[in-house]
């Protein structure tokens, strides 16, 4: 089903020549330079051209996805922040209903078309269920309330989606892939970036169930995705998350064996095989007090997008590349040479 293609590595700004901070960068940064480090599938290769999009630029957006208290509006304040100081102009959208106080600018602010208070209030619902109606009536007023919002966003703008941490959402709720397809229709170049806390890369049997749920929303949104392992500051040794960084399904399902009871085995080489058959699971680290960190998340994700690349480029890879040669576009990530 899904494929893990070679896609154009830009490098306008020059930020894979710059020194990392970590070992596992620097492994990561080879794939990258070798290309292929986002992980796309079929839908992927329709994302936005300058022709797909009559003529114009695309624009651009961040989904910042992942469970509540991840840090995604944290990372929103982060990234605002730096883009201010290297002078680059991203705008901000909140479509988290439940948000109280923000520390950046909001651009567009779900708020305004419903409150989660008034929807709990005058429904009756606890928190959850009034967060789930809230997004359903976002997604049904996509086409006004939302098309009239981003309407003064044009040609090559830049936008970045804070949404709401709700696991619904990413399993089984299809409000979001709905939100996407409709920001494709709208010529948006989109990518998913999905935080998940660094506490998780603290146990091989924690880093598996989150390594699931983005699996779980990276298959159902289908844009290109960059898993972020946040909170890297309260990480007591760097190097010991080195290994869930850019992993070796070979040495995660000894650890998970370890760690469980026998019979799990079987279920541990299932997950240990899913893992490494999507090839989804690797992690930039983020550590929000350094600007390098940011800088180099911001990269990759503009490349995921092809942010400031020509169209023409975007389209050769896209269809040319693919048509060309299945060897040429296409990685089994299965095999063990890969890295
Ligand atoms: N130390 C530290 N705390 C963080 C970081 N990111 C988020 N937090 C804290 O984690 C909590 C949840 O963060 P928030 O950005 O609101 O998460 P969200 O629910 O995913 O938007 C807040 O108290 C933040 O201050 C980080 O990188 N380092
Ligand atoms: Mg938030």
């Amino acid at each position: 089903m899904s494929k893990l293609c070679r896609t154009a590595v830009v490098d306008p700004l020059g930020f894979f020549a710059a020194p990392s901070f970590c070992p596992a960068f620097e492994a990561r940064l080879e794939k990258w330079r070798s290309g292929f480090g986002v992980l796309e599938t079929e839908s992927c290769r329709r994302n936005v051209t300058r022709e797909s999009a009559g003529g114009a630029m695309p624009r651009y957006a961040q989904l910042v996805i992942g469970p509540a208290g991840s840090g995604k509006s944290t990372y929103c304040h982060n990234l605002y922040q730096h883009c201010q100081s290297v002078g680059r102009v991203i705008h901000i959208v909140n479509l988290d209903p439940a948000a109280e106080t923000f520390r950046y600018p909001v651009s567009v602010d779900i708020r305004e078309l419903i409150s989660l208070e008034d929807v709990m209030e005058e429904l009756k619902l606890g928190p959850n269920g009034g967060l789930v109606y809230c997004m359903e009536y976002l997604e049904e007023n996509l086409d006004d309330w939302l098309s009239e919002q981003l309407e003064d966003y044009i040609d090559d703008d830049y936008l970045v989606f804070d949404c709401p941490g709700q696991i619904e959402l990413y399993s089984h709720i299809p409000v979001l892939r709905t939100f996407v397809d409709q920001l494709k229709k709208w010529d948006f170049a989109v990518c998913a970036v999905y935080m998940l806390d660094s506490q998780f890369a603290s146990d091989v049997t924690k880093y598996i169930s989150g390594c699931m749920a983005s699996l779980s929303a990276m298959i159902q949104l289908e844009v290109p995705h960059v898993n972020v392992l946040t909170k890297m500051d309260l990480l007591p040794s760097k190097s010991n998350v080195d290994k869930f960084l850019d992993p070796d399904a070979r040495l995660l399902l000894g650890e998970l064996n370890d760690q469980m009871a026998p019979r799990f085995q079987k279920l541990n080489k299932a997950l240990a095989e899913l893992v490494d058959d999507y090839s989804m699971v690797s992690f930039l680290p983020l550590d929000i007090r350094d600007e390098e960190s940011i800088q180099y998340l911001l990269s990759h994700i503009d490349n995921a997008i092809q942010f400031g690349e020509d169209a023409e480029v975007k389209i050769k890879d896209y269809d040319a590349d693919m048509g060309e040669s299945e060897d040429a576009g296409n990685f089994d990530m299965g095999g063990e040479d890969e890295d």
